[in-house]
This record gives structure tokens, C-alpha cells and sequence, in this order.
């Protein structure tokens, strides 16, 4: 039988060991302003100062292979685990977050945004506490944390192109913005941390960022585009290209979107998991938690879309 009950007893606080910031010499963002800005990074014990100048110049970086692929494979596997506990429950919503529910190829319910993923699964518990991402937290801040059960958990995505497709693409938006939302403060530095599953070229859709925009002001931040509405190409953005098993980090502050795949069915498949390092005061969800506003508005938006396609 189905249990319903996430790990409750799983600790949430603790903070992490991360190494200290790296130190950025002139000659080291110099060095990190000469490179192509598709470069694939490798991930060590400690971000260097190149890498930690590409990311402040950029406001985005990308670490290749960072999960082996027979972990690609099990993430993979215990994300399907995940969608037949959920669809057998009928579930909707986890903690107050929507679930954004379309249809495969075949048209059988395909859930393509899971929240709070890690309270579901052991193993993604313990993957994103893994001791290769203490570089990534160090670059988070000082006593990053794993947000299992704070804003919307750890989220795994899957854009699919195909009639009743819930989540094809997402317009241009900034994701500091979000949190401005729930803190009513403004936003500082905040970063996001992504992990890839899929090959996906410039031509296949994905991940679209305009560089160096977390340096805007707040007004642009706001105004310089209409939030997850426009989905336009920008002459300025670019693609971020990734294989299976690789990172990425962007700024909070930073435009972004993904740009819908040209291909139809399943080749059209992106998955990408985004683990909640945070930083700020503890603020747990739980069953009876309020769905934030722009997610009702999602929801309604989605659920248009997936009855009129
Ligand atoms: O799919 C992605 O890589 C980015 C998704 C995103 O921008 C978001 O969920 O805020
Ligand atoms: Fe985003």
C-alpha cells in the first residue's frame, strides 16, 4: 500500500559544511571576461577564482558531468516513483505548491513539475547533500542549507511539446522577483542551482539567459520585460547548452526563460531538478500551507491551456 506521509522525521536546519569564498584577483576576471561564454566548467573540492569571476560577471556558470550517469539513470527512476505515488493518490498539490499535471505522447497523465521532491525520495535526500556540492553552497553562502520543505522544495521539471503538454516553456522573468512576493523585502543576491538530464543543444529549446542582467538595477528587474508573458527571443540572450549530469548556477536576479523544443513527443523531453539552497530564516511549509498568489494564477493558466490543446 501507498503511505501518504513524507519523511517527517528528516532534518531540515542543519546547515552544511561549504568552503570558504573564493578570492577574485583583476587578473583573474580578466582571465574569466576572455572566455567563451558557453564554456563547461569541471567542478573540484573549491570553486576557483575564475569560476567565481565568470559567475559574478555573468550571473550565470555551468559545470559539466557533475552526476554520473548511473545517477542520472536513478534520479530519473525515482522521479517516475514519485509520479505513480502521486497519481495513484490523486494528488494536485504538495505544501500549498501546485503540481503542474499535462499529458505524455500517449496522453496519460504526466506530471511536469514536481515540488518538494526530496521529502519523497531517500535518495534525492542524500544526493543534494553530497559532499561535491559544498563548493556550490560555499557560493550560496555561508551555512547554506538544504530547503527540503522551504518556497517550493526541491522542484524537478520535465518541458514536454506535445498536445496537453502543461509546461512546454516558461516566459522571460527574473526569479528574485518570487521572492520579493513571499519576503515583501527586496530581494538580495540570491542563486539557483540547477542539475540537467537531457542533451540539449541551442537548437533543441532550453534554457535562454540574458549575461551580466543581476548587474541591472531593481527598476529593471521589474520593468525591463512583462513577467512569464513574453517569451520573444532576445538579441542579447543566449543558450545554454547542457549534457546529462551537468550544473548550473544562476543569479536570482538574472532575465531567463526556456524557449519551447521545436521537436514534438518524447524528443522534445528537458528534465532539470532545482535544489533550494538557501540562506535566510528558516520558513518551513506543510499540508495546510497557502498556495501563493502566482501560483493560483499558474494553475488557472495551465488549466486553460491543457483543456483548450
Ligand atoms: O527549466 C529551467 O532550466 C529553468 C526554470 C526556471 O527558470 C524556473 O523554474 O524559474
Ligand atoms: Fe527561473
Amino acid at each position: 500500500m501507498l503511505s501518504t506521509a513524507p519523511i517527517s522525521s528528516a532534518p531540515t536546519t542543519d546547515p552544511l559544511p561549504s568552503p570558504p569564498r573564493a578570492l577574485v584577483t583583476e587578473a583573474d576576471r580578466r582571465e574569466a571576461l576572455a572566455l567563451p561564454l558557453t564554456t563547461r566548467f569541471t567542478l573540484g573540492d573549491a570553486i576557483s577564482p575564475v569560476q567565481q569571476a565568470f559567475l559574478d560577471e555573468h550571473g550565470f556558470i555551468v559545470f559539466g558531468g557533475v552526476l554520473a550517469e548511473g545517477e542520472v539513470r536513478r534520479v530519473l527512476e525515482e522521479v517516475d516513483a514519485i509520479q505513480a505515488r502521486w497519481l495513484a493518490e490523486g494528488r494536485r498539490e504538495v505544501n500549498g505548491i501546485p503540481l503542474f499535471v499535462g499529458k505524455d505522447p500517449s496522453g496519460a497523465p504526466y506530471i511536469q513539475r514536481f515540488a518538494f521532491s526530496s521529502l519523497f525520495s531517500d535518495f534525492l535526500y542524500e544526493l543534494v547533500r553530497d559532499p561535491r556540492f559544498a563548493p556550490i553552497r560555499s557560493l550560496v553562502g555561508e551555512g547554506a542549507r538544504v530547503g527540503d520543505r522551504e518556497k517550493d522544495g526541491l522542484v524537478f521539471n520535465r518541458n514536454l511539446n506535445v498536445p496537453g503538454s502543461a509546461y512546454p516553456r516558461l516566459g522571460w522573468h527574473t526569479d528574485g522577483l518570487r521572492d520579493l512576493f513571499l519576503n515583501r523585502a527586496v530581494p538580495g543576491p540570491m542563486l539557483n542551482v540547477g542539475l540537467h538530464f537531457d542533451r540539449v543543444k541551442k537548437e533543441d529549446g532550453g534554457l535562454r539567459i540574458l549575461p551580466g542582467s543581476h548587474r541591472q538595477g531593481f527598476w529593471d528587474m521589474l520593468t525591463r520585460k512583462p513577467y512569464f508573458v513574453d517569451h520573444r527571443p532576445d538579441p542579447d540572450e543566449i543558450a545554454v547548452e547542457t549534457e546529462p549530469g551537468d550544473l548550473t548556477v544562476h543569479d536570482g536576479r538574472t532575465w531567463h526563460r526556456v524557449e519551447q523544443s521545436p521537436h514534438v513527443g518524447w524528443r522534445s523531453l528537458r528534465r532539470t531538478m532545482y535544489v533550494p539552497y538557501v540562506t535566510d530564516a528558516y520558513a518551513p511549509k506543510h499540508e495546510g500551507s497557502k498556495m501563493p498568489f502566482y501560483h493560483r494564477l499558474g494553475r488557472v493558466a495551465r488549466e486553460l491551456k491543457v483543456r483548450w490543446s
